[in-house]
């Protein structure tokens, strides 16, 4: 499987469709086509019944693959799905419309496509019609009418193209398109949504947005999701961003790891918004087709604006928060430079651990360097966690095998700039495992910090197996790896521990951690459950 597709929270039940691929684990020769929809259903996000697919291609607008789109709720009674329809082996596309055939069916198994389909058709100027795709969810404007806006690249440039609709039925094209910008071509998996700085309430965009509110636009390119915080000027109908950086390896990520094509969606049983994604393996196609299986979902995060109206925050949904049992707790450590602290008592394949780190003296950071910024990946594996630095490298070591032939390393470093810090977060893969032939890149982001204030630079790592998911500093920087050692293949349990390598001694006032249970997945066939 691959990517979320119109996620959405309807009667009490959360609904997760995806693209998926019924013809298996990778086909590489013509992996995307035949696209589904498939159609998971859940009440808290954590344990999930798989039903069967929700929209298969059989219709000419469709026929060869139903690709990614949006659910969007009208009125809070009627939900639509829209979606990109592939309409030849070109992979030319268009837009289709789908609903339940029964509203009361609390699972909304099954789904009607409408007669008028496709109800937005590839022409305009200068498009590239098989880059014109993943419509997003519907939000409202104050004249009533229902807007989207689908992804394309026109004329070589990225391009957010706005339609309106009286009834979210029949579709007009707004001339100015609802952004574009050259920094990037295609942009995938467009993601539109408001948010009110400092606070972590989500806004639904089937209704009136608040005054004050901003809007974060969302694209998906060569495997990164990056985004852009600004205004949406309702006169013009058009996202206006508060910076505009022409060099796309500038612009700030979702999740700076293996991360992709995420959806978000307004949580109305508890006023949030959630965001999720696609995280694809990184070992090889024929691990892929041995496994049977490619491709999970990241743990859904509640997403909001921090207060400075510029970096988005997010925490995994405190549903998970179920999962945990045997905690341990340690307070008052106390880590100088080389020291390894191991974290006992818990299972280290299946784990959630909190974990603060607080420098005792702020004077020992390194002189920062801009231009690391335009690569973060090398600062990581330049300055990796055995590299002595002044503040950091310190964090955690997971997945490490007895003599530490294998292991993850996800940690810190404080940099001085000027008048503030900035902090390098890393998520070190390179030696996760022995196996040859795996993806194990030096993940990293920049992040700035006002440490003289804040003090405490806390990491959150959830690792399930071979997904291992971190929060830097609350969530304003997240790293998702996939990972694959030996040891994990073995069950034979991997040592988790915190250490420090910098010269600064680091105090750690709190560390919890958690085993994480199972969450329950199910498979529903023919109206009964055929497999707990
Ligand atoms: N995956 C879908 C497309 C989308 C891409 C096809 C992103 O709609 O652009 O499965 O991963």
């Amino acid at each position: 499987m691959n990517e979320i597709s119109g996620p959405m929270y309807y009667n009490g039940v959360y609904h997760e469709f995806y693209q998926y691929n019924p013809d298996g684990a990778f086909d590489p020769n013509d992996s995307l086509m035949n696209m589904v929809w498939g159609h998971s259903v859940s009440t808290d996000l954590i344990n999930w019944i798989g039903l069967e697919p929700a929209i298969k291609p059989d219709i000419p607008s469709d026929i060869c693959g139903c690709w990614t789109g949006s659910a969007t709720i009208l009125f809070g009674v009627q939900p639509v799905i829209i979606y990109t329809g592939l309409i030849d082996r070109k992979a030319n596309q268009v837009q289709n419309i789908a609903l339940p055939k029964n509203r009361s069916d609390p699972y909304l198994r099954e789904w009607a496509k409408v007669g008028s389909n496709p109800v937005i058709q590839h022409v305009i100027p200068g498009l590239n019609s098989s880059h014109f795709r993943d419509p997003t969810t519907g939000w409202i404007g104050p004249d009533g009418l229902w807007r989207i806006a689908v992804g394309a690249e026109v004329n070589g440039i990225g391009t957010a193209l706005l339609y309106k609709s009286e009834d979210f039925m029949s579709w007009t094209r707004i001339e100015r398109p609802l952004y574009s910008n050259n920094a990037l071509n295609m942009w995938e998996c467009l993601d539109f949504f408001a948010v009110v700085p400092g606070s972590n309430n989500g806004l639904d965009m089937s209704s009136e947005i608040p005054s004050g509110a901003k809007h974060v636009l969302k694209v998906s390119i060569n495997s990164c999701d990056m985004y852009i915080v600004g205004v949406y000027d309702l006169k013009r109908d058009e996202f206006v961003p508060d910076t505009v950086q022409d060099d796309n390896r500038l612009w700030t990520r979702i999740d700076y790891g293996t991360f992709y094509a995420s959806k978000s969606f307004f949580d109305s049983k508890h006023g949030r918004r959630v965001i999720w994604a696609w995280s694809n393996e990184t070992d090889s196609y024929s691990d892929d087709i041995a496994k049977g299986w490619a491709g999970i979902h990241s743990i859904p995060r509640t997403i909001w604006l921090d207060g400075d109206g510029k970096q988005l925050i997010q925490w995994p949904v405190e549903e998970i928060e179920s999962l945990r049992i045997n905690e341990i707790n340690h307070q008052g450590l106390e880590l100088k430079k080389g020291d390894l602290f191991e974290i006992k008592g818990i299972d280290t394949l299946q784990a959630d651990v909190e974990i603060d780190f607080e420098p005792t003296s702020i004077d020992d950071a390194e002189t920062f360097d801009p231009s690391w910024l335009f690569d973060p990946r090398k600062q990581c594996r330049e300055a990796d966690a055995s590299v002595h630095g002044g503040i950091g490298p310190f964090g955690l070591v997971i997945l490490a095998s007895d003599n530490m032939e294998e292991h993850t390393a996800v940690h810190f470093r404080v940099y001085k700039s000027e008048q503030k810090y900035i902090i390098l977060m890393c998520s070190d893969l390179r030696r996760s495992s022995l196996r040859p032939g795996l993806y194990t890149p030096a993940y990293g982001g920049f992040f700035e910090f006002d440490l003289e204030n804040e003090k405490r630079i806390s990491l959150r790592t959830l690792i399930d197996r071979s997904a291992v998911e971190s929060f830097g500093s609350g969530g304003r920087i997240c790293i998702t790896a996939r990972v694959y050692p030996v040891a994990l293949v073995d069950d034979d349990g991997a040592h988790m521990y915190a250490f420090n390598n910098g010269s600064t001694t680091v105090r750690v006032p709190q560390l919890r951690a958690w085993s994480m249970k199972r969450a329950q997945v199910n498979v529903m066939k023919g109206g009964s459950v055929i497999d707990a």
